[in-house]
C-alpha cells in the first residue's frame, strides 16, 4: 500500500472554503502553525533563551499590526543577529557556486550588486520586496512565524511571498526546521527574482522548497529550504537520499519529513519541464468553477458559479 502524507486531506468539490479574492483579503490569511515556535516547542534551540524568545515577540508584533499596503517594517538588527547571518551567508556563499542552480546564482549575484546583499548586513523586506516587483512583480509581506499551507498559497495568487523577519537562534546556524529571514532571503528572493520560476509557485514542498533539477547531466538545488540550509544542501547533492523523476500526482501524496533533512526528493528534467507537468497537473484538478486572476485590480474572478 502507499503511503500517502497525513495532512493531506481532500475537501468535497462541492465545498469551497473562504479564499481571497483582494490583496485586502490578504489580511486574513494569517493561520499561524506554531508546531516549531520558541514558545512551545521544547526542541527548539531558543527555547529555554528568553532574550531570544523577547525579540521573537517584538517581531512577531511587526507582522501581526502590517495591513496590506502599509509600508514594510524595517528591523533593526543587533550585532548577535547580524553575526549570525554572516556565519550563514559565508558558509552557504562558498558552496553555492557548486550545488545551486544557474537561476540562483545570476540572481544572487544582482541581488549583491544591486540590493545590498552580501555578509556584512541583513538585508530590509522592503528593499528587496522593491527589487522583485519591479523584476517578476512579487512582492512580501511580513508574517510572523510559519504559515498554514493554504494562507500561503492564497497570498502567492496575488503574486505576494509571505515573509519572516527574525533569525534563527545564534546556536543553530546551519539548519532550522522553521523559516526565519535567512531562509527567506537567501532561499527564496533568489528563485523569485527569476522570471521564469516566478510563474511556477505552487505544490511546494518537493519543489519550491526542497526541489532539485538537472543541469548540463548534473543534479543541482533550487528549493529554498535546501538553498538557506548549509548541512540540508550539502547532504541532499550527496549519494545518501532516495532520489524521484518529478511526477506531481507523486510529489503531491508523497509523506513528508518537516523535522530534518528529506529522504526523498524528486529531480525535474528542467524547469521548463517542472512546469509543464505542473500545468497539466493543475489543469485536471476538479472544482466547481473556474477563477481568473485580475491584474488590474489585482483580484480573483469567479467564472461560470451555478
Ligand atoms: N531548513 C531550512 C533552513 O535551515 O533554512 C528552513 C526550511 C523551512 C521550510
Ligand atoms: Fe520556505
Amino acid at each position: 500500500l502507499k503511503r500517502v502524507a497525513d495532512n493531506v486531506c481532500p475537501i468535497p468539490e462541492e465545498k469551497v472554503p473562504w479564499f481571497p479574492r483582494q490583496m485586502k483579503d490578504l489580511d486574513r490569511c494569517n493561520m499561524l502553525i506554531t508546531k516549531f515556535d520558541p514558545d512551545m516547542d521544547q526542541d527548539h534551540p531558543g527555547y529555554s533563551d528568553r532574550e531570544y524568545r523577547k525579540r521573537r515577540a517584538f517581531i512577531s508584533e511587526l507582522a501581526f499590526r502590517y495591513k496590506q499596503g502599509d509600508s514594510l517594517p524595517i528591523v533593526e538588527y543587533t550585532a548577535e543577529e547580524v553575526s549570525t547571518w554572516k556565519e550563514v551567508y559565508r558558509q552557504l556563499r562558498s558552496i553555492y557556486p557548486s550545488l545551486a542552480c544557474r537561476q540562483f546564482m545570476d540572481s544572487l549575484q544582482q541581488l549583491e550588486k544591486e540590493c545590498g546583499y552580501g555578509e556584512e548586513r541583513i538585508p530590509q523586506l522592503r528593499e528587496v520586496s522593491a527589487f522583485l516587483k519591479e523584476r517578476t512583480g512579487f512582492q512580501l509581506r511580513p508574517v510572523a512565524g510559519l504559515l498554514s499551507a493554504r494562507d500561503f498559497l492564497n497570498s502567492l495568487a496575488f503574486r505576494v511571498f509571505q515573509c519572516t523577519q527574525y533569525i534563527r537562534h545564534s546556536s543553530a546556524p546551519m539548519h532550522s526546521p522553521e523559516p526565519d529571514c535567512c531562509h527567506e532571503l537567501l532561499g527564496h528572493i533568489p528563485m523569485l527574482a527569476d522570471r521564469e520560476f516566478a510563474q511556477f509557485s505552487q505544490l511546494y514542498w518537493f519543489t519550491v522548497e526542497f526541489g532539485l533539477c538537472k543541469q548540463n547531466g548534473t543534479v543541482k538545488a533550487y528549493g529554498a529550504g535546501l538553498l538557506s540550509s548549509y548541512g540540508e544542501l550539502v547532504y541532499a547533492l550527496s549519494n545518501e537520499p532516495e532520489y524521484k523523476p518529478f511526477i506531481p500526482e507523486e510529489a503531491a501524496v508523497q509523506p513528508y519529513q518537516d523535522q530534518t533533512y528529506q529522504p526523498v526528493y524528486f529531480v525535474s528534467e528542467s524547469f521548463e519541464d517542472a512546469k509543464l507537468k505542473l500545468r497539466r497537473y493543475s489543469a485536471a484538478i476538479k472544482r466547481p468553477f473556474a477563477v481568473r486572476y485580475d491584474p488590474f485590480t489585482c483580484s480573483v474572478e469567479v467564472l461560470d458559479q451555478p
